[in-house]
């Protein structure tokens, strides 16, 4: 399934008289205050957010997964899927593996087929917490924080062959994930457990290339309930810190207790140019990997707000790896992708209207009230005008669920793969 140009731009003919129309007046608006609306347009088609090869096809939770028809079912088809989705949106121009879930059979032609519609590698993910068939070494009880020296070197072995499979396509980051930690108390030292962490991941990042990146992602629970040995941001950093310049903290939003202040997270480790990667996301209670912006668009735009900060005023802190990392159980994968998209650029460009010159008067002034007013004035705004014109440039449709559903995309792949496929990596 291909999305053909021509079919971008007739369902376009149908939109286009309405998209006029509210941009216009959107756009006059904005003008009057003071605001650049092509330089905020360039910047939402410039952004580009990379979709995990396994959100592809239903999630599923540990009571039972529901698939979804027409799912795709290798490397090749999930390409495929990816591509949809950036034809419709353009803002998908990349896709991150899980090795060894999506080892290419041939690197030349899953290039080919992502070079053609428009789809770089980002960040390539290890996978140390599940065993793998015929592993010599089980890591029921951690991978690089092992008690064994055997354990660990196997996890560390993998994490390297992971780098040298994204270096033959172009990635140019390795994302650590751990599942690492204890059920019970007693059951680790929390302190060796750590050491042995840090170890692993400097033998890891010894074997980063250059113009690599490790990143380094924390989470406070699950699949262990007691303990993880990367719980948070500190300590996420503090093993970046050890292993050197090229590692950084990775901030996945939905690996926070209730109530933390992700945004002052994302903030101070910009400040220290540590800030490598975001995954995208939402939940109501843990880590539900729902749609972004389901349930907390407030947050993401003051997350959002931080991010632009960073990006404006701090040169220390690196460009950062998008992707959305989201799970579905009860929506088509790719609509809810299309959703999830939408919403990143709704924050993002939100947070490009804040008057930020007029914040910091504020701040100086010390103005609450005015700095909440600046604050939610730009988050009021309807922007999707702006993102609905940033999609036109850039060559997608004007409103892509509705593309999506019109041009009865999911009916086309059940229709190419059949009804009972199961997406590989579940
Ligand atoms: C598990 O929580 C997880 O969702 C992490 O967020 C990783 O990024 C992802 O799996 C893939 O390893
Ligand atoms: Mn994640
Ligand atoms: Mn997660």
């Amino acid at each position: 399934m291909k999305i053909q140009k021509e079919q971008v731009v007739d369902f376009n003919k149908k939109e286009i008289d309405s998209h006029n129309e509210s941009f216009d007046f959107l756009a006059n608006k904005l003008s009057k205050n003071g605001h650049d609306v092509n330089s905020i347009v360039s910047k939402l088609a410039e952004f580009q957010v990379a979709i995990p090869s396994w959100a592809l096809g239903a999630g599923g939770t540990r009571f039972g997964r529901f698939g979804f028809y027409g799912e795709p079912s290798n490397l090749e088809e999930k390409i495929d899927d990816i591509g949809v989705l950036h034809s419709l949106t353009q803002t998908a121009g990349a896709v991150s593996l899980h090795i060894p879930w999506d080892i290419p059979s041939d690197y030349a032609a899953i290039k080919e087929k992502a070079d053609a519609l428009g789809i770089k590698f980002d960040a390539v993910n290890s996978n140390t917490f599940q065993d793998q068939k015929d592993a010599a070494e089980t890591y029921k009880y951690g991978s690089l924080s092992n008690l064994s020296q055997a354990v660990r070197e196997q996890a560390i072995q993998h994490n390297l062959d992971v780098i040298k499979i994204g270096d033959k396509l172009g990635s140019k980051a390795l994302t650590v994930w751990l599942a690492d930690g204890s059920c019970f108390p007693g059951q680790n030292n929390f302190q060796t457990a750590f050491q042995n962490t840090q170890n692993s991941l400097i033998d890891i990042y010894k074997g980063l290339p250059d113009d690599w990146s490790m990143l380094v992602e924390y989470k406070p629970y699950e699949p262990n309930f007691y303990s993880t040995v990367i719980q948070d941001w500190g300590a996420s950093l503090m093993l970046a810190n050890g292993c050197g310049d090229k590692a950084y903290t990775l901030v996945d939003l939905g690996h926070h207790l209730p109530n933390s202040n992700i945004e002052q997270i994302v903030s101070i480790l910009q400040l220290k140019g540590k800030l490598g990667g975001f995954h995208f996301n939402d939940s109501k209670y843990g880590d539900d990997d729902l749609t972004v912006g389901s349930i907390k668009p407030y947050a993401l735009f003051l997350i959002f707000n931080e991010l632009v900060y960073g990006m404006e005023n701090n040169p220390q802190n690196p460009d950062l790896a998008w992707m959305i990392d989201a799970s579905h159980n009860v929506k088509d994968p790719l609509e809810d992708l299309i959703q999830s998209l939408e919403a990143i650029q709704e924050a993002y460009a939100k947070a490009l209207l804040i008057d930020q010159k007029a914040l910091k008067v504020a701040q100086l002034d010390n103005d609450v009230v005015k700095c909440q007013e600046i604050l939610q004035g730009a988050y009021r705004t309807d922007v999707r005008p702006l993102l609905e014109k940033a999609r036109l440039n850039a060559g997608g449709v004007l409103s892509p669920i509705n593309a999506y559903r019109s041009l009865d995309v999911r009916g086309q792949l059940i229709k190419e793969r059949g009804k009972h496929t199961v997406a590989t990596g579940l």
